[in-house]
């Protein structure tokens, strides 16, 4: 690596840390040219509900509606020390080392110099993701710590100048994600812990959300946004820009809806979920009100009791305790679990984002691989009733859950009754037909009409899937 020196660009040419007077009134001159502009634009792009944007929120969430199912992929320089500093065990999620072991930047940026993922193969990343019926990735362009995985021109902070390895790896999953048909997103860190104009002055305290910065405007206008323009034109067109770290103290709702509409205005039809704006009720993650910017609510590491109709949300959760790769971390949920979690989530008509934290090496952990492809071998089957379901009609129902289309009923057996006998309560339709989904030949099982809005369907005493067997009723829309 040339000289130790990171530097970051702040839009008044390129600086270590400090910042001459005349070098800051200049930069004031620029947040104010920038802050009429951004009047500008600010008119131009308001989104459907407001009524200035083309494209309707319907219409650029109707991938996403139809999907269900993504990849959320944890990965940057924290995966180096892997949950452990200085021989020492580090508790808690493993991309928060930096703010947990108090590292200051000094020490932190060197693990750029071992980062050197020889084995990142974004084919094979991609593949898994497919296989396991996944339809979109969405991948850390940069966390909390600062650290960029693409090569970007507002810093040598970046997987192209700061590593070995030197491969940009953003532009080589964009490409293979479009070869696979797989939309890419980002994951993109409003709080950023190597940002002098941002949490870095905060040390130790990065996470310190009584703290200010002055500068963080020019963050905002200069690097944020600079960065993220970067992203959208030289990967996209994106998925969707998924947002986090917006409880620092100077991200403000206004901030959050400039920030949207910054958005849309580099792709009109992108997606942005409800991080951008600063109104999320902690880990449920749903906003508090729509006076918060952001396409859809962001549950974490929890699914709503319920459905929420009307509401659009996307639970992301871990496979084992950890985002970001830590080596000891092996609290892995049993793959039944997982593919209930997603039939649960599809079943209340939400997403699932199932994180993956990959290794120094470049590796997707193999328990990881494992998982995702047992899901992937039920989806082989069943994917029918996953994607563009939505919420369930029923009630409770105690042997499952039920994902629904129009003239269908997707009853996921997860306990298979002994008896062969499948009740249903609450069904508002007649059926028309019940088959198993995973029988080809779609042989129609009997079912008998008991009492009011329940029936009664044989099923053969086995269930096809001990994990989850799917029936399809198809019935009459009332
Ligand atoms: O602090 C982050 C955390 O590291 C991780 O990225 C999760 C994923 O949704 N979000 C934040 C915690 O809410």
């Amino acid at each position: 690596m040339k000289d130790k020196t990171i530097r970051i660009h702040n839009g008044t040419g390129s600086i270590c840390r400090r910042i001459h007077p005349a070098l800051m009134i200049a930069a004031i001159c620029v947040v104010l040219i920038a802050g009429c502009q951004q009047e500008g634009t600010k008119t131009s792009f308001v989104d459907s509900s407001g009524g200035k944007n083309t494209l309707s929120k319907e219409k650029r969430m109707e991938w996403w509606h139809e999907a269900r199912f993504g990849m959320f992929i944890h990965w940057g320089l924290y995966a180096v020390p892997a949950g452990e500093w200085k021989g020492e065990k580090v508790s808690g999620i493993g991309e928060w080392i930096m703010e947990r072991a108090k590292i200051p930047v000094s020490e932190y940026e060197p693990l750029a110099g071992q980062f050197n993922p020889v084995k990142f193969d974004a084919e094979q990343w991609v593949q898994i993701a497919k296989n396991a019926g996944m339809k979109y990735i969405v991948i850390t362009s940069k966390h909390h710590d600062g650290f960029c995985l693409w090569d970007t021109k507002y810093t040598d902070y970046d997987v192209v100048d700061a590593t070995p390895f030197k491969r940009d790896i953003l532009g080589e999953l964009a490409q293979e994600c479009r070869k696979q048909g797989i939309r890419l997103c980002f994951y993109h860190s409003i709080m950023d812990w190597h940002h002098p104009d941002a949490q870095a002055p905060f040390y130790p305290g990065y996470n310190d959300t009584s703290k200010s910065n002055p500068n963080f405007d020019r963050y905002i206008e200069y690097y944020l946004k600079g960065q993220l323009k970067e992203l959208v034109q030289n990967y996209g067109p994106l998925g969707i820009m998924w947002f986090d770290g917006e409880w620092v103290k100077d991200w403000t709702r206004e901030n959050g809806w400039d920030m949207f509409e910054y958005c849309l205005s580099l792709q009109p039809d992108i997606i942005v979920n409800n991080r951008v704006g600063n109104g999320r009720q902690g880990m449920r993650g749903l906003s508090k009100s729509d006076e918060f910017a952001g396409d859809y609510g962001t549950p974490e590491q929890e699914i709503p009791a319920t459905g929420l109709p009307g509401v659009d949300w996307e639970t992301c959760m871990t496979m084992n305790n950890t985002w970001g790769f830590k080596s000891y971390d092996n609290n892995w949920k049993s793959r039944e679990d997982l593919l209930h979690k997603l039939v649960d989530i599809a079943s209340k008509g939400g997403n699932f984002l199932l994180n993956v934290g990959p290794t120094a090496e470049g590796l997707i952990p193999g328990p990881s691989v494992e998982r995702l492809a047992a899901i992937g071998e039920w989806m082989k089957i069943n994917s029918e009733s996953i994607y563009g379901t939505t919420a369930s009609p029923l009630g409770e129902v105690p042997w499952g859950r039920c994902t629904a289309k129009t003239g269908k009923l997707y009853l996921h057996v997860f306990d298979w009754p002994a008896n062969g006998k499948l009740e249903v309560s609450d069904l508002k339709n007649k059926v028309k037909k019940a088959y198993l989904l995973a029988d080809k030949k779609r042989t129609k099982l009997p079912v008998t009409l008991t009492s009011g809005e329940k029936i009664v369907i044989t099923v053969p005493s086995r269930a096809t899937d001990p994990v989850n067997t799917v029936v399809v009723l198809e019935i009459k829309n009332k």
